[in-house]
């Protein structure tokens, strides 16, 4: 059984102000292209399938085209919601695409979605957990003790009726930390870097044979090669150049029970996004003719007059430009040094108070900033 593991693909999403729908249609065409090529059974998509609850027409119709393409070529869909999608609405006409191989999770109604597949060794299961806060999953077992999202996670698959013996595949979309933490792409906007209690161990999986996972946004596996983040299709993030790794797609074979191979194929995107450096006459002079994504650093010890407008003239998708110079220099200097890491929730959210207000918060304000932290589940 040959599947294609798919995440993030955050339908809809525009960087920097400029709508990136054209270049999410080409990479999906080539996501078919290669489906047809290496004659995949079924597609995985695990979460973050828009990047907003309410996805603009563009995105709909997007992803519309995209199942009725794989339906068309006799590809199954496996489809769960991520923490930027809408439960309710990813989950619209679940029950009636289910009899044409589009299976989709939007929403955990207290049991385990499942869906099953076979080939020449036998039935393989597909298990779909959409993306689930803890109080969710509290929610339908009040009698276990969940106190964090690995504990809900763990209460989930201990309910769902899985055979450990037989092939189980998992699809989940959800911050899984393996034996390190996972590297981030640098676009997962709501991916918490202060909370710990999302968090969940990559030993939640220890049971399938392959855990397919979204909500990282960089292609890699967690604890095991077969817990694995699909990463986005494309590149979400002008920091993500920098990463300088191209993006890929996954393809996961499942063979017999305790065999399963894995491959990456290189993406190519309609179009890259580049970092360009200069001062502005050079970066003009030497301008290529590029549909690319430009993000620009002025190193003129002066602002430029209409620098945007200038550079835009010749290359037209400059989506950022800021500047590198002695002034800027000497700006960075001011900053408060970094630690960040080592500092805990309420020192952070008092720093970033006196950052912006310029003053130190009172007693009264800490307890209700730190009363909304623990609410939105980012401190316990
Ligand atoms: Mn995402």
């Amino acid at each position: 059984m040959k599947l294609m593991h798919l995440g993030d693909l955050h339908l809809g999403k525009s960087l920097n102000e400029f709508s990136l729908i054209e270049d999410q249609r080409y990479i999906l065409d080539q996501l078919l292209a290669i489906a047809e090529e290496e004659a995949v059974d079924g597609v995985m998509i695990c979460g973050d399938v828009y990047d907003r609850a309410v996805p603009g027409e563009a995105a709909v119709q997007l992803l519309d085209a995209f199942l009725t393409r794989l339906k068309e070529a006799g590809k199954a869909v496996y489809m769960i919601s991520g923490n930027h999608d809408s439960d309710e609405r990813l989950n619209f006409g679940s029950r009636i695409f289910e009899n044409s191989g589009i299976h989709i999770a939007g929403r955990y109604d207290g049991e385990l979605g499942h869906a099953e597949a076979s080939d020449g060794y036998g039935p393989v299961h597909i298990w779909m957990l959409p993306y689930v806060k803890a109080s969710r999953v509290r929610h339908f077992f009040p009698e276990e003790n969940i106190e964090n999202y690995d504990d809900a996670v763990r209460a989930v698959i201990r309910h769902a009726d899985m055979d450990p013996a037989g092939r189980n595949v998992i699809l989940a979309h959800q911050f899984v930390v393996g034996k390190t933490e996972p590297e981030l792409a640098g676009s997962e906007s709501a991916v918490s870097s202060v909370g710990t209690v999302d968090r969940i161990g990559w030993e939640c999986f220890a049971d399938f044979d392959y855990a397919a996972l979204g909500h990282i946004h960089k292609n890699q596996a967690a604890g095991r090669e077969t817990v694995r983040y699909a990463g986005s299709p494309l590149k979400y993030s002008l920091e993500e150049r920098e990463l300088e790794t191209d993006k890929t797609v996954t393809l996961v074979e499942l063979k017999e029970k305790g065999t399963v191979e894995i491959r990456q194929i290189p993406l190519k995107p309609l179009r890259e996004i580049r970092h360009l450096k200069g001062n502005l006459e050079n970066l003009i002079r030497h301008a290529e003719d590029t549909q690319d994504y430009i993000y620009a650093t002025l190193t003129d010890e002066q602002a430029q007059y209409d620098a945007m407008a200038r550079l835009q003239e010749f290359y037209p998708n400059t989506m950022k430009l800021d500047y590198d110079n002695e002034s800027v220099r000497a700006a960075m200097d001011g900053l408060p040094a970094d630690g960040t890491e080592e500092k805990s929730f309420p020192e952070l959210i008092r720093d970033f108070y006196q950052y912006i207000m310029g003053t130190e918060p009172t007693e009264e304000e800490m307890r209700i900033l730190e009363d909304a932290a623990r609410e939105a589940e980012v401190t316990s």
